[in-house]
């Protein structure tokens, strides 16, 4: 493991930071930078020594089709078996052409082995599990004293009770919170809004997407400076977010209309509109200060050379 003076010593330009990342080893790189540091903090790429080696998936590699394809995956950093060392849950996604058996891509649990290491204990751990993953969040809803975890899916989402010997178990549809696997689930965060001493489950949503009616690029065409892309978000659907209320014996309820979550306007829902024209306006009025901003340094600028 590197020392901490080490790492924080690599400061490195943002124009040097190429270069740099085609060095070679962490601890080449470590004395490369440390001597072309002259501002900031850097951060080194350890991933590979420290054994975070997994492939993370989310759409097609050189082109995407779909939105979906621009998300994804979240990550968590927190300590599952409760020894006091941050262990890191990486959120894994999916292609559209799938893929082969066996080949499936899975989100990793890797444990942390107090070095600099870590230990990919997915398949110990009973986490293996394939989809379009995208965020995930931690929280100990069953007060046992281990944290659980919550990963969101552009599909079913899944809970995950930790057992708390090293193990977790897929308890989702016992639960109430696997959702219909229609949606486009994508943030979620633990928090006990009622204060009943139980955290209940808040997931964000997206937009509203089929693959099936979806449009794509060409059929717009849909454009960005020029360039097609992945359709939307603007002209899709926003998509309802949910709240979940534990109800204190592992289960949850859906109270997300009696709570009046749904009343809040979507970004991309038509009548969220007057939310998006006071935004348009706060960044054009920014555009402005920012151009008047240049405009004042340049004329200095030319004030100085002509002295
Ligand atoms: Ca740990
Ligand atoms: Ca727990
Ligand atoms: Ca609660």
């Amino acid at each position: 493991m590197l020392p901490l003076e080490k790492v924080l010593a690599i400061a490195l330009p943002k124009k040097l930071l190429p270069a740099f990342l085609s060095l070679g080893t962490a601890s080449e790189q470590s004395t490369n930078a440390a001597a072309a540091n002259d501002l900031g903090v850097t951060f080194l790429n350890v991933a590979r020594e420290s054994g975070l080696n997994t492939k993370t998936i989310f759409g097609g590699e050189h082109k995407n089709k779909y939105l979906l394809e621009t998300t994804g995956c979240g990550v968590a950093f927190y300590d599952y078996d409760n020894d006091g060392w941050l262990d890191i849950f990486l959120v894994n996604g999916w292609r559209l052409e799938g893929f082969p058996a066996g080949q499936e891509p899975t989100s990793h649990l890797f444990k942390n082995n107090r070095d600099g290491t870590f230990t990919d204990v997915t398949a110990k751990a009973g986490l293996l599990h394939s989809g379009w993953g995208q965020g995930v969040c931690v929280g100990d809803y069953d007060n046992d004293g281990f944290d659980d975890l919550f990963v969101t899916y552009f599909g079913k989402n899944v809970l995950y009770h930790n057992n708390g010997n090293n193990t977790f178990t897929d308890v989702s549809e016992k639960a109430g919170v696997a959702g219909t696997g229609k949606r486009w689930n994508t943030g979620c965060a633990f928090v006990d809004y009622d204060r009943d001493g139980h955290l209940d489950l808040f997931v964000a949503n997206y937009i509203d997407l089929d693959l099936k009616t979806a449009p794509v690029p060409e059929s717009g065409p849909c454009l960005y400076k020029g360039v097609m892309v992945a359709c939307g978000p603007p002209g899709l659907n926003g998509g309802k977010n949910i709240l979940y209320h534990n109800n204190g014996d592992g289960t949850f309820s859906d109270v997300s209309e009696k709570s009046g979550i749904l009343k809040a306007n979507g970004t991309f829902d038509p009548e969220g509109q007057r939310h998006l024209r006071p935004r348009r306006a706060h960044c054009r009025s920014r555009q402005r200060r920012l151009a008047g901003h240049l405009r004042r340094q340049r004329f200095h600028r030319q004030r100085a050379l002509s002295k």
